[in-house]
C-alpha cells in the first residue's frame, strides 16, 4: 500500500520581521522591486524586452490581474505586481528529468512554496509512475496516448473533472470545454467557483448579467467610488491610477475595509516619479473599518437612510425595478443601532457615508473577495446591488458596479463556457455552432469535485493550470481526496504542491506562457482574452519560449481532442494549425463575437454586449431589474472565538510565492502569521510574535493546525487575518456561501491557545 503524503505547507517560523505599515502605495520602491525581480529571474536585455510590451496593442496581456488598459497607453503599462508575475514567467532557470531524478516528490513536499515556485519553469513532460516517488521523462505522444486510454476506459464520462485556472485564453478555453463537452460531461470547475461565482450569482439574478456595467472611462466621469472588500495596491495596482485619475476629476473615493490597506491611503504613481513630481495622492476620503461579516449591515443602514430621507431615484426604479416595496418593507424591520453594532460603524460614519452617497449623481461600487468568499457572499452582493438600483446607478455614465475580477482570464473563460452549470440557451446555441450534442447535466463545482474524490467517484482529474490542492479548502482532506484519483494530469509552467500530491499515477505538461511566442504549423498565432469590464483583445507572447519541449495550451487539446475520438469529423489539427478557425468557431457558438477575427485584430479589441449598461435591458425571468430582501448574517461567535480572513500578501499571486515582504503590511521573512488586534492581545497577556495553535470549528467539527506567529496589527477587535494559501488547512470544506458554494475563506471561526511542542 503506498504511503498517504501530507500536503500541508512546512511549519517554518523563523525570519519573521515586523515593521510599521506602511500608508502610501507604490513609487519608488515598487519601481526598484519590480526591476529587481525582473533583473534577477530574466536578465537585463530579456527584462527590458519584456516589460516594454506588457498591456501594449502589439504586446500580451499582462499575466497578472484582469484590469482593463487605458485607450491611450503609455509605454509602461504595468505594475510593480505585473512586473513580477512577468518576470516569474519569463524567468531563464528550468527545471526538467535532471532536476526530477536528482529530487524525489516527498523530498520536495518539505519546500515552502517559495522555494517550489523559484525553482525554475517547468520544461518537459514528466510522468510519476505508480508507486514511484521520483518523476521521469515522458514523450508527448506516449503523454497523449495515456491520457485517451485512460478517458476511453472509464466506465462514464462523469468520473472524469476537468479543471481550469483563469490563465487560459479565451481560444484554449472554447477548445477545452468543447472537447470535455464532447467526452460527455459537464464536470467544469474552475477557479471562479472561488472567487467572484458570488457577483455572478448575485448580478445575473437581479440585473439578468453576471458581470459588472462600467468601462473604465465611467471611472473619470464618477462622483463617488466605493471600493468595497478589495485590496487594489497589491491585487490590482493599475486600479490606483484610474482612481488616481478619478479623484482628479472630483470624485471621492470611500475604502470599506477590516485592514486600513496602504493602497487606499496615500498613492504614488510611479510613473510620476521619472516626472519628477513628487507629491502623493490621498485616495480615500473616508475609510470605513467594517467588521469582517459586516458590510450587509453597513449596506443595509446605507439603504435605510437613504429611503427615510426620500432620496431614492423614483423614476428609474418605477421604470427598471421590481420588488422595491418588499425591499423597502423589509428595512424598516430593522434598526440603525443594531445594524451600527453589526457592522462595526458607529451611525455618525453610516450617517455621513450615506450623504456621500445621497449627493452623488454618478456612484460606481467596486468589490472583490472581501464580499464574495463569505456564507452571504450572494446576498451581500445583492445588497451592493440595492444600493445602486436606488440611486439609479445603472446604464448611466460615470456609474455601475465592477466586480474586480482576479485572474487576467478568468471572465474569459466562462463567456467561453467554462462553467459546471451554463445555462440552457447558452448550450442550445454551443450545440449548434459545435454540431454536436452536448451533454446538460450540470457538474461538479470545485467543492462538489472535492466531495467526489473524497468518495471515490472520480478516476481521472485533469487540471488546465492552477493549483487545485492548495487553492482550495481544507487543504490535508482536499489532499487526501485527490490521492484516491487514479490518474491525473497538470498542464502547468511552474511547480507547485498540486504536482506533489497527486493521484496513483501523474502527468506534467508544460505549456508555454503568454509571454512566449507561439508558433503553429510555421505561422505565428495570437490569443485573445477578456478584461474585467468585457473588453475581447489580443495577447502575442514576445519571448523565445524557455524549452524548444513546451507546447501551446490549444495544441495539447488539440492533440488530445484528436486522439481521444480518432474518427471525428471535428478537425483538431486544423484548430491547432490556425488559431483564427477556432475564433471563426467561437463566433458561430456564442452571443457577442460577430467579425472577431477582424474587430479583435483593432487596436484594443471590442468591447462585448452589456444589456444593462449599454440599453437598460435586464435579461432577468421579468425583463426588470430586482430588489432582493435578504435577512441579516449571523455574526456572533462562541465566546473567546474569532473571525479570521485570509489574505493575500503584496509577494504573491495566489498560490505562487514570489517572496516573502508583505511590504505595505510591514511583515516580512515568514508568512505563518496571524494578524490581531493590540487589545485583544492584551486580553490575552500576548506580545507580537507569540507563537499560538489556531483551531477552526464548524459544526461539530474542528480542524487543528499549530505553530502561527502572532503579529499586532490595526484590525477590528475579535478579527483576524492570515495569509493564503498557508490558512487554506483551516478553511472547513463544508463552509460554503449559500448559492454560489463558494468556500467561506473570508469567514473562519477560529480559537487560539499558546503553541505547545
Ligand atoms: N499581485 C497580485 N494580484 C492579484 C492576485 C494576487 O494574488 N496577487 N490575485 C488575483 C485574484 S485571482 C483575485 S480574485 C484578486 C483578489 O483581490 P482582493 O479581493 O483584493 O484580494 P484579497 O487579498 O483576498 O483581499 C480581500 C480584501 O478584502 C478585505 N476583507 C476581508 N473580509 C472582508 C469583509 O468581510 N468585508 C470587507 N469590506 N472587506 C473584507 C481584506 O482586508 C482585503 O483587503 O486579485 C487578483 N490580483
Ligand atoms: N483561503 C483562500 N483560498 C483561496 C482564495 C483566498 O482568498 N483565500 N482565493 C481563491 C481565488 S480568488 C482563486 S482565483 C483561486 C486560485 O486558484 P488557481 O488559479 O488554481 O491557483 P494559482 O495560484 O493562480 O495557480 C498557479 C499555477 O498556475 C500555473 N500557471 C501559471 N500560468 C499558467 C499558464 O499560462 N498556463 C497554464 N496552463 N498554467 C499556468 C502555474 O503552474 C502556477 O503554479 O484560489 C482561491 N483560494
Ligand atoms: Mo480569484
Amino acid at each position: 500500500m503506498s504511503i498517504r503524503k501530507k500536503s500541508e505547507t512546512p511549519l517554518d517560523t523563523a525570519n519573521l520581521k515586523i515593521k510599521k505599515p506602511k500608508s502610501q502605495a507604490a513609487g519608488i520602491p515598487a519601481i526598484v522591486s519590480s526591476f529587481n525581480h525582473s533583473i534577477r529571474k530574466m536578465g537585463v536585455t530579456r527584462t527590458v524586452k519584456t516589460l516594454s510590451l506588457v498591456n501594449q496593442n502589439e504586446g500580451f496581456d499582462c499575466p497578472g490581474c484582469a484590469w482593463p488598459d487605458p485607450e491611450h497607453r503609455s509605454s509602461f503599462e504595468f505594475c510593480e505586481n505585473g512586473a513580477k508575475a512577468v518576470a516569474d514567467e519569463a524567468m531563464t532557470k528550468t527545471i526538467g528529468p535532471d532536476f526530477f531524478k536528482t529530487h524525489s516528490v516527498s523530498q520536495l513536499l518539505s519546500w515552502s512554496d517559495y522555494e517550489l515556485n523559484a525553482s525554475g519553469r517547468l520544461s518537459h513532460p514528466m510522468i510519476l509512475k505508480k508507486g514511484s516517488d521520483h518523476y521521469e521523462k515522458i514523450s508527448w505522444n506516449e503523454a497523449f496516448e495515456m491520457i485517451s486510454n485512460r478517458l476511453n476506459e472509464l466506465e462514464n464520462p462523469n468520473r472524469a473533472v476537468f479543471y481550469t485556472s483563469g490563465r487560459t485564453s479565451n481560444e484554449a478555453a472554447f477548445l477545452y470545454q468543447a472537447f470535455v463537452r464532447k467526452f460527455g460531461t459537464n464536470n467544469l470547475p474552475d477557479c471562479s467557483n472561488m472567487c467572484h461565482e458570488s457577483s455572478g450569482k448575485a448580478l445575473s439574478s437581479t440585473i439578468g448579467i453576471g458581470k459588472g456595467t462600467v468601462t473604465l472611462n465611467d471611472f473619470d466621469h464618477a462622483d463617488l467610488i466605493l471600493v468595497i472588500g478589495q485590496n487594489p495596491g497589491t491585487n490590482h495596482p493599475r486600479m490606483l491610477s484610474a482612481l488616481e485619475s478619478a479623484k482628479k476629476s472630483g470624485a471621492k473615493i470611500v475604502s470599506i475595509n477590516p485592514l486600513p490597506e496602504a493602497g487606499l491611503q496615500r498613492f504614488k504613481h510611479p510613473q510620476d516619479y521619472m516626472k519628477a513630481n513628487f507629491a502623493s495622492t490621498q485616495l480615500a476620503d473616508m475609510f470605513v473599518p467594517v467588521k469582517i461579516g459586516g458590510d450587509a449591515a453597513l449596506l443595509q443602514a446605507i439603504s435605510k437612510i437613504i429611503i427615510s430621507k426620500n432620496a431614492c431615484d423614483e423614476k428609474f426604479i418605477e421604470e427598471n425595478c421590481l420588488d422595491f416595496e418588499a425591499f423597502k418593507s423589509n428595512l424598516s424591520t430593522v434598526d440603525l443601532e443594531d445594524l451600527s453594532l453589526q457592522a462595526g460603524i458607529s451611525v455618525a460614519q453610516i450617517q455621513s457615508l450615506a450623504s456621500l452617497c445621497i449627493e452623488s449623481k454618478s456612484t460606481i461600487s467596486c468589490w472583490a473577495m472581501g464580499l464574495t468568499q463569505h456564507r452571504n457572499g450572494v446576498q451581500v452582493i445583492q445588497e451592493v446591488v440595492n444600493l445602486m438600483l436606488l440611486g439609479g446607478h445603472i446604464g448611466k455614465k460615470g456609474a455601475g458596479l465592477c466586480p474586480v475580477r482576479g485572474h487576467s482570464n478568468v471572465q474569459g473563460d466562462r463567456t467561453m463556457g467554462i462553467w459546471e452549470a451554463a445555462p440552457e440557451d447558452f448550450l442550445n446555441r454551443l450545440e449548434e455552432g459545435l454540431g454536436f450534442e452536448v451533454p446538460r447535466q450540470h457538474g461538479y463545482d470545485v467543492v462538489h469535485s472535492i466531495h467526489a474524490m473524497e468518495n471515490g467517484d472520480v478516476d481521472f482529474f485533469f487540471c488546465m493550470g492552477g493549483n487545485f490542492l492548495s487553492a482550495s479548502p481544507e487543504t490535508r482532506r482536499t489532499g487526501e481526496a485527490i490521492q484516491n484519483v487514479d490518474f491525473t494530469v497538470q498542464v502547468s509552467t511552474k511547480l507547485n504542491r498540486s504536482h506533489l500530491i497527486t493521484g496513483k499515477t501523474a502527468l506534467i505538461l508544460p505549456c508555454l506562457g503568454r509571454t512566449e511566442i507561439d508558433i503553429q504549423n510555421g505561422q505565428p498565432q495570437f490569443v485573445t482574452v477578456e478584461n474585467s469590464m468585457g473588453v475581447v483583445h489580443m495577447s502575442r507572447g514576445s519571448l523565445n519560449p524557455i524549452s524548444n519541449q513546451l507546447k501551446s495550451e490549444v495544441s495539447i487539446i488539440c492533440s488530445i481532442g484528436a486522439n481521444t475520438f480518432p474518427d471525428d469529423d471535428f478537425d483538431w489539427g486544423n484548430f491547432a494549425n490556425d488559431y483564427d478557425k477556432i475564433r471563426d468557431l467561437i463566433e458561430n457558438s456564442i452571443t457577442g463575437f460577430e467579425r472577431y477575427n477582424e474587430r479583435v485584430r483593432k487596436a484594443s479589441g471590442f468591447s462585448l454586449p452589456n444589456p444593462p449598461r449599454d440599453s437598460l435591458t435586464f435579461s432577468t425571468n421579468s425583463g426588470k431589474a430586482h430588489f432582493s430582501s435578504n435577512p441579516l448574517p449571523r455574526l456572533d461567535v462562541e465566546p473567546g472565538r474569532y473571525v479570521m480572513m485570509t489574505i493575500r500578501s503584496h509577494d504573491q499571486y495566489n498560490t505562487t510565492i514570489y517572496g516573502l515582504q508583505d511590504r505595505y503590511r510591514g511583515i516580512g521573512g515568514n508568512r505563518r502569521v496571524i494578524l490581531m488586534n493590540a487589545e485583544d492581545m492584551a486580553q490575552r497577556g500576548w506580545k507580537s510574535r507569540q507563537l499560538v495553535d489556531v483551531t477552526s470549528h464548524f459544526g461539530n467539527s474542528s480542524i487543528e493546525s499549530k505553530r502561527w506567529s502572532i503579529v499586532a496589527y490595526p484590525i477590528p477587535r475579535g478579527n483576524l487575518a492570515s495569509y493564503f494559501p498557508e490558512a487554506n488547512v483551516l478553511v472547513p470544506l463544508e463552509s460554503t456561501a449559500d448559492i454560489s458554494n463558494t468556500p467561506t475563506s473570508k469567514w473562519i471561526e477560529c480559537s487560539l491557545k499558546s503553541h505547545e511542542e
